[in-house]
């Protein structure tokens, strides 16, 4: 079924490396609309509930340690059939494995590093929007 909202995170390595404005043009250009958006920064705690999926995987240390060392930017983006398209624009996990033109194979260093997160289902896509967002802000 189709949806309209996606979450996404820039990861630590795309505010590093000064990519922040050339991923959200393109984000812009790509026809998604910015619901909600925070410059933050994810505790230990944050970073292991929000991958507790991944709790079990031997790059579970490595993915918390990444997550929690400097500013993300976190939103909420607006489209329709929002989760597929934007994992479209994004590319696979592994820049490596991306398609030309997608943001993980312009900005993406390495599968570990990979710049980007989008929500992989509409049921995600709320729940970490929820997580990220209090009730608090009106969008
Ligand atoms: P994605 O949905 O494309 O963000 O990928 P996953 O949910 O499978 O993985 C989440 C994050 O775990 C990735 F963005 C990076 C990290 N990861 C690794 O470091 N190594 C792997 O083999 C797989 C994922």
């Amino acid at each position: 079924m189709a949806t309209n909202r996606t979450f996404t995170m820039l990861k630590p390595d795309a505010i590093e490396k000064g990519h922040v404005g050339a991923i959200l043009e393109k984000i812009n250009a790509s026809g998604f609309r910015i619901v909600a958006m925070k410059l933050t920064q994810m505790t230990r705690t944050d970073a292991e509930a929000f991958y507790a999926i991944h709790k079990e995987r031997p790059f579970f240390g490595e993915l918390v340690k990444y997550m929690t060392r400097g500013p993300i930017v976190a939103a909420i983006l607006e489209k329709d059939n929002a989760v597929e398209d934007f994992r479209t624009l994004i590319g696979a996990t592994n820049p490596a494995d991306a398609a030309e033109g997608t943001i993980r194979k312009l900005y993406a260093a390495s599968i570990g590093e990979n710049a980007v997160h989008g929500s992989d289902s509409d049921e995600n896509a709320a729940i970490e929007g929820r997580f990220h967002f209090s009730g608090r802000e009106q969008f």
